[in-house]
């Protein structure tokens, strides 16, 4: 009777109530095209990458015919009374021989984003969003760092290079922790997520693919498979 009683204060004190959706983001059908990127508008840029082709990274097409660089998160049924403070830590973001450096990011409203520029070139970092305030700052010089925040919940904001036509991201800012980016085998996972009924949407920035949902419950200490198929 102590023990279980022990386990309950535990499980329930700690936070410890909580499974796991996990799964890959699917391709059917012809691989895309991506186009090769001509960065001689800066000798920098063309430098960096000289005897590689480098192709458009709009879309990340995985040699197991799965999709990278796709944003998954809860989008419905998150208990906002129930949501863990926003990480102190910034998340990294960052210009790497004129690409973005990951080229899509999560992170919380409120959470520190934190840009670099790894590049001894000039970039501006413009970032276009439709509900939060947009910023475009000039990062001149390699090791130049900046801070910006987002004080809302949005999906896909677009940061752009006029330096450097070519460069794109996109940033989502969620009012949650229970997100993630598919990787370069087409999986996530979203772990930590209290037990309950949820809709889990992947969204990708190009809209001709667009944003899918699901729906998953969510029991404790379980893992749940959500497949996703473009
Ligand atoms: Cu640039």
């Amino acid at each position: 009777m102590l023990k279980v009683l022990v386990t309950v204060f535990l499980v329930s004190s700690l936070g410890m109530a909580a499974g796991t959706v996990t799964g890959k983001i699917e391709f059917k059908g012809t691989a895309p095209k991506m186009d090769p990127l001509k960065m001689n508008a800066d000798p920098f840029c063309q430098k960096a990458h000289e005897g590689q082709k480098v192709l458009s990274d709009d879309i990340q097409y995985n040699a197991n015919k799965t999709l990278g660089q796709v944003f998954v998160y809860v989008k419905e049924g998150v208990k906002k009374e129930a949501v863990p403070a926003a990480p102190t830590e910034p998340v990294n973001f960052d210009q790497v021989g004129c690409l973005y450096k990951p080229k899509v990011v999560g992170l919380r409203a409120g959470q520190t984003l934190r840009i670099t520029n790894s590049d001894p070139t000039l970039h501006n970092v413009h970032a276009v969003p439709k509900t939060n305030s947009g910023f475009n700052i000039g990062m001149p010089t390699k090791g130049n760092i900046k801070e910006q925040k987002f004080a809302q919940p949005e999906l896909g904001i677009r940061i752009k290079c006029e330096v450097h036509s070519w460069m794109t991201a996109y940033i989502n800012v969620v009012d949650h922790p229970y997100f993630a980016v598919s990787d370069d085998q087409g999986n996530y996972t979203i772990s930590n997520l209290p037990p309950g009924d949820y809709t889990i949407e992947a969204f990708h920035h190009n809209s001709k693919l667009g944003s899918k949902t699901q729906k998953v419950s969510v029991k404790d200490n379980k893992i749940e498979t959500v497949n996703f198929s473009y």
